[in-house]
C-alpha cells in the first residue's frame, strides 16, 4: 500500500479534476481520474522543475499528450504552485481563462506544448527529447550538466492509435532517446466503447520492436508503489526509450467508472458526492485540498527551487570557465540571431546564371548553417532532391550506430512527414533552436496535422517545401500541388513564402528566421529561374513590390516564385501591342498584409487593372486581381514546358489575358481592391 499522503493527494486530484469538469459543465473526467496516480508520481517524486520559474532551462518536461484530460494538467500545475489558482480552475473552458478546453502553451504556464489532436503530444515528446540530447551534447562540460532533462509524457490509446505517434515512435527507438518516457493510459476504453471494437494488438511488442524498453504494470489505480518502481526502472535504461503500459480505471471511483461514459460528460453532483464520501472527503466540499496535501506539493516546490538555484550556481561557474559557450547558450535561449547571419546571405544580379529556388536554398544553408547552430532539421527522405544538407551537417545519430553524434543537428526523419513536424514542434518548443523540415510541397498535406499547430503554438519552425507546381513536370498529378497554397495562407499565423529567384530566397529566409512567433512554408521550384531585375532581399521583406516600377502602368501582372519571370516575359509581349504593364513579385501575402496603406496603394495603385499569374489554383487570388491565371484541376505528368502550355501559363497565354482585360476595362471603372477601410 503507498503511505496514506500519497493516496490522499492522489484522491484529492481525482475529486479536485471532477470538480473543474463539473463546474464548466464541459470537459473530461475520466482519464483525469484515472491518470491521477501517474501525475502525482510524476510531479512530486520525479519532475524537477521550479514553479517559479517555468523558464528554466533545464527542467524536466511534460507532455500530457490526451490533452482532453487537461483538467489533470491544470489540477496538477495548481498543486505544483504554478501560476494557476483555484479561481483558475473555476473557470475551466470559459473565454481568457488560462485553464482553455484543451492545453494551449502560450495560454498556461507550465504547458510546454499544445495537445488535443491525438497523437501529437507523444509526438512533440520525441522532439523535446531530441532537442534535449542535442543541446546537451553541444553545452554540456565535464562536471558542468547544463543541460540534463527528462522528458515525460502520458497518453492514451487514441494516441497510440493514431499514425503520427508511429512515426514518431519508430523514429524515438532508432534514436535511442534514453530520457523519454511514456506512460500508457492503458483504460480499455475510448469514445466508442471498449478498446477490443478495434484496437487489440500487442502495444508493448509494438514499441520494443521500434526499439522501446516496455514495462507493463495491472494495477495502475492502486499499486503506486508498483508505479514508482516503474518509473525509477525507466530512468534506469539509458539507451532506450521506455513505455509503461498501466492498467487503469477510467473515472475512477466514479459510479460509471470502467465505461465510456465518463470519457467525455460531467459527472452528476449525485456521483460527485458519492466519490466524495467515498475517498473519505467532505461531499459538501468542492474544489478543496487538505493541508497535508499543500505542504506535500510545497515541499517538492522547495526542492525545485533549491534544484533551480544550484544550477543557476553552476552555470556562473561554467559562465566563467566557458564564456563563449556561456553566451552562446543565452543568446539561443533568448532567441537573437546572430550579428553575421544577415551579411552571410548571398545576394544576386540579372547576370547570374538560372538557377532553381531549391539549389539557391541549399546555396543559403550552406552560408548560414555553420554560423546558425541553432539550425537542426532534416528531410523526409528527400535530402537529395530537396538539397537541404549542408556540405559540414553531421546526422543527429546516436554514437553506437556510427552514423552521427547527438551534437549532429541533421535528422534523418525518413519518410514521415507529419512525425516531422511534430517533432520540429516539439524541438521548437523547447527552446533555444530552430527546427526545419523538408519534403515536397504537395506532401506538407500529409502533415498539416502539426503544421496547423506550429501556427496554432506561435512556434519558429521553417519548412523547406520544394517541387512546389506543376513545374516538377514527369512526376505528375499526385506530386503536384494545387490547393496547397490557399491551405496554407488561409491558416493564420502562418507565413507563406514563394521566392522568384536567388534575392528573393534570401530574403524568405531572413523572414523566416526573424520571424520568432510563427512557422514558415518557403515554397521553391524544381526547374531553373532567372535572377530578376529589381528584386532585392529589403524588398521580399515587404511580401511585394513591382520589379520595375513604371509611371501610371495599364495594366499590373502580379505573380510569385516561377510565374514571375513569365510575366516579365508577357511584358515585353504587351509592349509590341502597345500595352504598359509592370509585374508585381508577391514573394509572400501574408508580409505584403503587414505593410502600411500607403506601400500597398503604391503596389497596387487604384485604377489600374490587375492579372495574377501562380502556377496553382486561382482561390484567393480575387483579393489583389481583376482576373486570375492558374489552375482549376489537377496537374498532368509530361516535360514541365508542355504543361506551362497545356495550363495556360507561358508568357503569350498571359500577355492575351492582359488584352483582353485592359480592352474590358477601357469601358468599365476598375474596381478598388486592395486598401479598401472595411
Ligand atoms: C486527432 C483527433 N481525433 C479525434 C479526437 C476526438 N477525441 C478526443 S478523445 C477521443 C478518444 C480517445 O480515447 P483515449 O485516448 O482512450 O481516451 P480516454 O477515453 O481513455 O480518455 C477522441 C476520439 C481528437 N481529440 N483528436
Ligand atoms: C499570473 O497569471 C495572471 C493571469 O492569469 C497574471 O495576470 C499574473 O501577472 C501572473 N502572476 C505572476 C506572478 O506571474
Ligand atoms: C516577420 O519578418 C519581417 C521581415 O523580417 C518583419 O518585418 C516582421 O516584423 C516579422 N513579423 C513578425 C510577426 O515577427
Ligand atoms: C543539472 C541538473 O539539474 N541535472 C539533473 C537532471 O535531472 C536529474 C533527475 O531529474 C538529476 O539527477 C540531475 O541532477
Ligand atoms: C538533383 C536531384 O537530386 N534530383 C533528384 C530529385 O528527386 C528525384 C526522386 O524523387 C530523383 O530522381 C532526382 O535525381
Ligand atoms: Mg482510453
Amino acid at each position: 500500500m503507498a503511505p496514506q499522503i500519497d493516496t490522499v493527494a492522489i484522491n484529492t486530484i481525482r475529486a479536485l479534476s471532477a470538480d473543474v469538469v463539473r463546474k464548466a459543465n464541459s470537459g473530461h473526467p475520466g482519464a483525469p481520474m484515472g491518470c491521477a496516480p501517474m501525475a502525482h508520481a510524476l510531479f512530486s517524486k520525479f519532475m524537477k522543475y521550479n514553479p517559479k520559474n517555468p523558464q528554466w532551462a533545464t527542467r524536466d518536461r511534460f507532455v500530457l499528450s490526451n490533452g482532453h484530460g487537461c483538467a489533470l494538467h491544470y489540477v496538477m500545475l495548481h498543486l505544483a504552485g504554478y501560476n494557476v489558482s483555484i479561481e483558475d480552475l473555476k473557470s475551466f473552458r470559459q473565454l481568457d481563462s488560462v485553464c482553455p478546453g484543451h492545453p494551449e502553451n502560450f495560454m498556461t504556464e507550465g504547458i510546454e506544448v499544445t495537445t488535443g489532436p491525438l497523437g501529437q503530444g507523444i509526438s512533440n515528446a520525441v522532439g523535446l527529447a531530441i532537442a534535449e540530447a542535442n543541446l546537451a551534447a553541444t553545452f554540456n562540460k565535464d562536471g558542468f550538466p547544463i543541460i540534463d532533462n527528462y522528458t515525460y509524457v502520458i497518453l492514451g490509446d487514441g494516441c497510440l492509435q493514431e499514425g503520427v505517434a508511429a512515426e514518431t515512435a519508430s523514429l524515438a527507438g532508432h534514436l535511442k532517446l534514453g530520457k523519454l518516457i511514456a506512460l500508457y493510459d492503458d483504460n480499455h476504453i475510448q469514445i466508442d466503447g471498449d478498446t477490443n471494437l478495434g484496437f487489440t494488438e500487442d502495444v508493448n511488442q509494438r514499441f520494443e520492436s521500434y526499439g522501446w524498453h516496455t514495462l507493463t504494470l495491472t494495477d495502475g489505480d492502486n499499486d503506486f508503489e508498483g508505479l514508482v518502481a516503474a518509473i525509477e526502472e525507466a530512468k534506469q535504461v539509458t539507451d532506450k526509450p521506455t513505455l509503461i503500459k498501466i492498467r487503469t480505471t477510467i473515472g475512477y471511483g466514479s459510479k460509471n467508472e470502467g465505461t465510456e461514459k465518463v470519457h467525455g460528460a460531467p459527472l452528476s453532483a449525485d456521483d460527485i458526492a458519492q466519490v466524495k464520501t467515498k475517498f473519505g472527503f467532505n461531499p459538501e466540499e468542492s474544489f478543496s485540498v487538505a493541508q497535508e496535501v499543500s505542504e506535500l506539493y510545497a515541499k517538492v516546490a522547495e526542492v525545485g527551487a533549491q534544484q533551480n538555484a544550484e544550477w543557476e550556481a553552476l552555470f556562473e561557474k561554467y559562465s566563467a570557465e566557458f564564456p563563449e559557450l556561456a553566451a552562446e547558450f543565452k543568446r539561443r535561449l533568448s532567441n537573437e540571431l546572430p550579428k553575421e547571419l544577415e551579411e552571410a546571405l548571398p545576394r544576386y544580379t540579372p547576370a547570374d546564371p538560372a538557377v532553381a529556388t531549391r539549389k539557391l536554398s541549399e546555396i543559403v544553408l550552406n552560408k548560414v548553417a555553420d554560423i546558425l547552430p541553432e539550425f537542426i532539421g532534416g528531410s523526409a527522405d528527400l535530402t537529395g532532391s530537396n538539397l537541404t544538407r549542408w556540405k559540414t551537417a553531421v546526422d543527429f545519430q546516436h554514437e553506437s550506430t556510427g552514423l552521427g553524434s547527438y551534437a549532429g543537428r541533421y535528422i534523418r526523419f525518413g519518410v514521415r512527414e507529419h512525425g516531422m513536424a511534430a517533432i520540429c514542434n516539439g524541438i521548437a518548443a523547447y527552446g533555444g533552436f530552430i527546427p526545419f523540415g523538408s519534403t515536397f510541397l504537395n506532401f506538407i498535406s500529409y502533415a498539416v496535422g502539426a503544421t496547423r499547430l506550429s501556427a496554432l503554438s506561435h512556434f519558429r519552425v521553417v519548412y523547406i517545401m520544394t517541387h512546389d507546381s506543376i513545374g516538377l513536370g514527369e512526376d505528375g498529378p499526385t506530386h503536384q500541388p494545387v490547393e496547397t497554397l490557399a491551405h496554407l495562407r488561409a491558416t493564420p499565423n502562418t507565413l507563406v513564402l514563394r521566392p522568384a529567384d536567388g534575392n528573393e530566397v534570401s530574403g524568405a529566409y531572413l523572414a523566416a528566421f526573424q520571424n520568432t512567433t510563427r512557422p514558415s512554408v518557403l515554397a521553391l521550384t524544381r526547374q531553373n529561374l532567372p535572377h530578376l531585375e529589381g528584386s532585392s532581399i529589403e524588398n521580399t521583406l515587404k511580401g511585394a513590390y513591382a520589379l520595375k516600377p513604371i509611371e501610371s502602368p495599364d495594366l499590373i501582372l502580379v505573380a510569385t516564385g516561377s510565374e514571375v519571370s513569365i510575366c516579365v516575359e508577357a511584358t515585353k509581349e504587351l509592349a509590341e501591342k502597345g500595352i504598359h504593364a509592370s509585374v508585381v513579385s508577391m514573394p509572400s501575402m501574408e508580409l505584403f498584409e503587414e505593410q502600411d496603406l500607403a506601400y500597398k496603394k503604391s503596389v497596387f495603385p487604384d485604377g489600374v487593372p490587375v492579372i495574377s499569374a501562380e502556377a496553382m489554383t486561382t482561390f484567393g487570388w480575387q483579393k489583389y486581381a481583376h482576373a486570375s491565371i492558374g489552375l482549376k484541376t489537377f496537374g498532368a505528368s509530361a516535360p514541365y514546358e508542355q504543361l506551362y502550355k497545356k495550363f495556360g501559363l507561358t508568357s503569350k497565354d498571359i500577355a492575351e489575358k492582359g488584352v483582353q482585360v485592359t480592352e474590358y476595362y477601357k469601358t468599365q471603372p476598375v474596381p478598388v481592391l486592395v486598401g479598401k477601410p472595411f
